[in-house]
């Protein structure tokens, strides 16, 4: 289905050369006119959200109000959090929190107005609410996975209400002290909010959404498609295969031994985590924006990863393209997002791709509004059997 058009995603579209527009904006753009938090420099996820919702720029003031009433709501409730707090620690974060998404339509404004009865013009309001409570929740959720997860002996901290809604993450992670971690998240989050609407996550909250299912079960749904391999959890998978390569390779790294490890990487029948996409024939803005902030930071550009990881996109394109496959031989956002992570101490890479669903959200959830406001129908394509495509060819 590469190439077909058949979706209306109103907040992002990706252009196979450039990149990634929001609302016709570049990430550039973005990063020149979009509010940060109090004290920062990165963009915040509420004026990403803002934008993608409203195709507007907000203003310092406005972002700052959605940043108050994000906190407002972002409490888990008592019966989610001793949900999460039940599950065995082996079970992977990103189980755990498409459960925790879901268990949370228990609130859903939309599916108790639409058991009341309402007109289809009406469905958007509960949307809209239930879309912003979720995305209020997710940092509380994602953080106590987190915790639960690798730092049981560490306590909660509640949401802080004057902090933003990244602040308030990294802040419940238990990485509030650490201001670089936290603008980076920002970043991050921002960067990942969306991709246009036919990547599998958001187009599974798109479809799963058509059903008029309530936003938290469309969003669950998206977040288990995120949670593969080829998708979200490369940049999980990335960390994992880089670090491997610092391991064989040691202290003496090299071009050419860099181009010899994606080629035993590539013999074994593997693919190279973080190279290729659906859509991209060139690096992946996201990926060049990640890596400014690197070289804007003279602490990453010392660190061993990040230099192993800026080698390996200068040595794989060329490898990639010799190998003759792979349709865009240079590297995705997932190839380089994990490694600043790494080097400011979060380094449990199981866990990258919840950071990765915290993000989506914000895409995912803002088109599930408009889509509910423009009365988009049931996404139902038709399928053949393989005797009727064999007719159907014969017949051409
Ligand atoms: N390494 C090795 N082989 C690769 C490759 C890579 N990085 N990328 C593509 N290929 C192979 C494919 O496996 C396919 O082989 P096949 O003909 O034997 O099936 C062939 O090249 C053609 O694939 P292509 O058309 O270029 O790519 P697709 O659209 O099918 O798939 C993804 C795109 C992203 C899934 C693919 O490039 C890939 O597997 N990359 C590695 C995983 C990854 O980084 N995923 C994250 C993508 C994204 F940023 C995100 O969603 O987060």
């Amino acid at each position: 289905m590469r190439g077909l058009k058949a979706m209306l995603w109103e907040a992002s579209v990706l252009d196979p050369n450039e990149g990634i527009r929001f609302h016709g904006l570049t990430i550039p753009d973005c990063q020149k006119v979009l509010p940060s938090a109090p004290g920062g420099k990165e963009m915040t996820a509420e004026s990403m959200l803002w934008l993608l919702l409203t195709g507007q720029v907000p203003s310092p003031e406005q972002s700052r109000q959605l940043s108050a009433e994000l906190a407002e709501k972002g409490e888990l409730p008592d019966f989610v959090a001793k949900l999460i707090d039940s599950l065995p620690n082996t079970l992977h974060p990103m189980t755990q929190l498409g459960m925790g998404v879901a268990a949370l339509n228990h609130d859903s404004a939309f599916q108790a107005a639409y058991e009341r009865g309402i007109k289809k013009s009406d469905y958007w309001t509960h949307t809209l609410e239930d879309c912003i409570n979720l995305i209020a929740r997710l940092p509380a959720l994602a953080a106590r996975i987190y915790r639960n997860v690798y730092h049981p002996e560490n306590s909660l901290l509640p949401v802080d209400k004057n902090l933003d809604l990244v602040g308030n993450y990294s802040n419940m992670l238990g990485f509030g002290h650490n201001e670089h971690l936290t603008e980076y998240l920002r970043l991050y989050i921002a960067l990942h909010g969306d991709h246009e609407g036919g990547n599998a996550s958001a187009h599974t909250a798109h479809l799963v959404g058509s059903t008029l299912s309530d936003p938290y079960i469309s969003y669950s749904a998206a977040l288990f498609a995120l949670a593969g391999p080829l998708h979200g959890l490369a940049n999980q998978e990335v960390l994992r295969w880089q670090l491997a390569m610092q391991k064989e390779i040691g202290n003496e790294v090299s071009h050419d031994k860099i181009k010899d490890y994606l080629w035993k990487t590539l013999k074994s029948g593997q693919v190279v985590p973080g190279y290729g996409h659906g859509v991209l024939r060139n690096p992946d803005p996201r990926f060049i924006a990640l890596q400014e902030f690197c070289k804007s930071r003279p602490e990453l550009q010392s660190s061993p990863i990040i230099q192993l990881v800026q080698q390996t996109a200068e040595v794989a394109p060329d490898v990639l393209k010799e190998h003759g496959k792979t349709k865009n031989p240079y590297p995705n956002v997932d190839a380089t997002s994990g490694c600043v992570l790494h080097h400011y101490g979060l380094t449990e890479f199981k866990y990258y791709t919840v950071i990765f669903g915290v993000s989506r959200a914000l895409g995912a959830l803002t088109q599930l509004v408009w889509a509910r406001a423009l009365g988009l129908p049931l996404e139902r394509p038709k399928s053949y059997s393989m005797d009727a495509l064999e007719k159907l060819i014969k017949s051409s």
